[in-house]
């Protein structure tokens, strides 16, 4: 019997807060993703920057940054 369901690189784990492009870690990359989603306050984020809507308020402003920044490792 083989039990070899559990594989290291399964996809469907949560994303990490703050890891908005996937690979795994939350370093500059997701930084400078972030940079490009943040509208301010009240301004709905473009397309392709959900995972940037921390708070899920529907806007990326600096309260998701916070979420953000809490991810980062070593802050
Ligand atoms: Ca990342
Ligand atoms: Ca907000
Ligand atoms: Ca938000």
């Amino acid at each position: 019997m083989q039990a070899d369901r559990y594989e290291g690189n399964v996809a469907c784990w949560p994303a990490e807060f703050g890891d908005l492009d996937q690979d795994g870690d939350v370093d500059l990359n997701d930084f400078s993703i972030f940079a490009g989603c943040m509208m301010g306050p009240g301004v709905v984020y473009p397309g392709g920057c959900d995972y940037a809507d921390m708070d899920d308020d529907l806007d990326v402003d600096l309260a998701d940054f916070a979420g953000l920044q809490a991810s980062f490792p070593g802050v």
